[in-house]
């Protein structure tokens, strides 16, 4: 059997069998990737290398039953074999891959590219594509590719669906093996940058930039920087203060400011090639420089400051809103908040600052309009927030895979200029030449077994990493991957779950929440249908039903938020009869028998969008369980009880929302199913 052979049969390979004709599947590293001759000065670069070759190795152990060996010279005779090269001009953390008579060859700049290159060339493998006469490369789009963990200090996780934390314990940082194996999953899909921390930082987390844990902080950013990822924290802005070291945490006191330098000094001294911070600040009783009549630039430039000699960044989020409203106040919206808060600023922070913004104007529910600070800010870098968590979308319980969305709102044209206007423009760093931007997930991991709680959770973790390295690849190709990936090449095991995976969203959003409205959920723990649940609180999050009608009005009578858009998207978004359906009821208050661009009523179409969500979630599980037996046994037991249980509470979904509009409106279904 020939190499090529060899390659297109691994997956279907369990023995050693063939072994002589694979021993000559070396790995050549040149002489410039070598540890003492690398010359590079990237903090693990070497180490990065060596654990490439060692993913390699263990793959490809694991495929075949063979384990390719490293060596110092390249194989003269056979001259196949993988050989990992420098070359020049090939951008930073691209690679380039190609075969030729039996020889594949990774090529890249530097260690990430290798690293990057060895895991795209084990996914050829792995879904089954052809190595022969492989000839491509990939730079990875953004920049900055990162995960938000909201773990705290105690093990619990806020928003987190998969068990507890594997970060921190009982006040302690923890290190063992899934910390490497975490590591490597996250590098493999392309991630470069990992936020462990909560970004509500309060007890225990407020030390982790003291003595109490850099020693421990260190030895998780020896460990992630082998792959390539760069270890961030998120931050408490007050931490001088609670600390117990300073009485003010006002970002023009020199006294703060020198603080500030200090602590970065120890900070970037202990854990070399640190990161650099992620902040939330003034938001959800978060402490932040309004306290001190201080704009957010001037919170962020003080940090920024003090972390530039030593490369770091300051992240610092957007999501500032006034979390103590009066749902009798039809005049303040907390849509706007983020935009009004910063878009005065704009140009004003240093360029190791980046401002994070959420995606949506809101708080990740399952559909909103992209937020207009995108397309807003022309002088600040930027990054996208998007929650993989599913905390409004089923929380791991329901599948609800997110790749669509996230392709949405990066598409999305913002018209700041005749082109490359997009989120992804914007965020890549194309349209404004920025290359401190990026895009950064509110993570979904915890220490369950399966990582995700529910399996086919994972493909949002995937399919994130592989978006924000390649914005070109659709939703379908991505889940098509994460299939053949994770389960092999099975058709009907490809085509089920790909199936269930491109259903999910439109199906949670159709038995959820209409045309935009959000919100609807039980407080607190934002799981089950609660329409009310919202509505008489303090939190800004109202959808404003009657009997006449529902929706918040968005639009120049009412808050002025549509305004806040670009042309042509404000006239759009301020005009009912323009507005898209989907976004209707975010920007408008409209009666129930408005009828819509797709011709149907809008109490028609919560009706039917309900019922029919519900028949999608029947079909999903009725095709999921045909694939007994198709799937390793545990797992298909794991996600068909979530599939049940999806089934169940859609239906809750679909009476409780379809019962309360009724009551409210009085105005039947036209097609007289049942309502309670
Ligand atoms: C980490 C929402 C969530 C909070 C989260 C917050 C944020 O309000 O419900 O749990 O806090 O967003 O993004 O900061």
């Amino acid at each position: 059997m020939g190499f090529e052979q060899a390659w297109l049969n691994y997956t279907e390979r369990t023995s050693c069998e063939g072994a002589d004709e694979l021993q000559y599947i070396c790995v050549d590293i040149e002489e410039d990737f070598r540890p003492a001759k690398t010359g590079l000065t990237e903090f693990g670069a070497d180490e990065l290398i060596e654990n490439g070759v060692r993913e390699l190795q263990n793959a490809l152990e694991g495929m075949t039953g063979c384990r390719p060996v490293s060596r110092e010279q390249p194989d003269e005779g056979a001259g196949k074999g993988i050989h990992l090269l420098f070359q020049k001009g090939i951008p930073a953390e691209g690679y380039r891959l190609s075969e030729k008579d039996g020889s594949v060859k990774i090529a890249a700049s530097d260690s990430r590219g290798i690293l990057y290159g060895i895991f795209a060339l084990l996914r050829q493998i792995r879904i089954g594509k052809t190595l022969r006469g492989m000839e491509f490369s990939k730079t990875p789009d953004m920049p900055l590719r990162m995960l938000n963990h909201w773990d705290n200090m105690d093990g619990s996780i806020e928003r987190g669906y998969s068990g507890e934390s594997f970060f921190f314990a009982d006040d302690e940082i923890l290190i063992n093996d899934r910390t490497v194996t975490y590591a490597r999953l996250a590098a493999s899909v392309g991630i470069n940058a990992v936020v462990i921390n909560n970004v509500n930082v309060k007890d225990a987390a407020t030390w982790l930039i003291t003595e109490r844990y850099l020693g421990k902080v260190r030895e998780l950013n020896e460990i992630l920087s082998g792959y390539g990822i760069r270890l961030f924290l998120s931050l408490n802005y007050a931490a001088p203060v609670e600390l117990g070291e300073l009485e003010s945490a006002d970002p023009l006191d020199e006294r703060v400011r020198g603080w500030w330098k200090k602590r970065m000094e120890l900070v970037f001294r202990e854990v070399p090639g640190f990161g650099g911070f992620l902040i939330k600040a003034d938001s959800e009783g978060r402490p932040g420089p309004f306290t001190y009549g201080r704009t957010h630039a001037d919170g962020a430039n003080m940090l920024a400051e003090a972390a530039a000699p030593y490369g770091g960044l300051i992240i610092w989020r957007c999501f500032v809103y006034n979390c103590q409203q009066d749902w009798r106040d039809y005049k303040t919206d907390r849509a706007r908040s983020g935009y009004d808060n910063f878009i005065g600023l704009d140009g004003m922070f240093l360029d190791n600052v980046v401002l994070q913004i959420k995606n949506g104007p809101m708080d990740f529910q399952v559909r909103e309009p992209v937020h207009p600070l995108f397309g807003g800010l022309t002088g600040t870098n930027q990054m996208l927030e998007v929650q993989i968590a599913q905390e409004y979308t089923g929380q791991q319980r329901h599948l609800c895979y997110l790749i669509p969305m996230f392709k949405e709102i990066l598409r999305f044209r913002t018209h700041v200029k005749s082109k490359e206007d997009t989120v992804r423009d914007i965020v890549s760093g194309k349209a404004f030449g920025q290359t401190n931007c990026g895009i950064a997930a509110v993570a979904n991991t915890g220490n369950d077994d399966n990582w995700t709680g529910h399996d086919m959770a994972a493909a949002n973790f995937y399919g994130f990493g592989r978006l924000a390295f390649d914005t070109d690849l659709t939703a379908e190709e991505i889940a098509g991957e994460w299939i053949g990936m994770t389960y092999g090449q099975d058709e009907q095991v490809m085509e089920t779950l790909q199936y269930l995976l491109m259903q999910s969203w439109p199906a949670y959003e159709s038995y959820t929440s209409p045309l935009g409205i959000g919100w609807m959920v039980s407080p607190n723990n934002h799981y089950g249908p609660s329409v009310d649940g919202y509505e008489y609180s303090r939190w800004g999050t109202y959808h404003r039903a009657d009997c006449q009608g529902i929706g918040v009005d968005r639009s120049h009578d009412g808050t002025g938020y549509a305004l806040l858009y670009r042309e042509p998207n404000a006239v759009v978004y301020d005009d009912k009869e323009k507005c898209p359906d989907e976004l209707l009821l975010f920007f408008h208050h409209i009666p129930y028998l408005w009828k819509l661009r797709s011709g149907k009523t809008v109490i028609q179409h919560i009706y039917d969008s309900h019922f029919e969500g519900v028949e999608m979630v029947d079909e999903m599980v009725e095709r999921f369980r045909k694939l007994r037996g198709k799937l390793p046994q545990k797992a298909y037991e794991r996600m068909m009880e979530r599939f049940v249980h999806q089934k169940e509470h859609a239906r809750e979904w679909c009476d409780q929302i379809n019962a309360y509009f009724y009551r409210k409106s009085g105005i039947s279904d036209e097609r007289k199913r049942k309502i309670y």
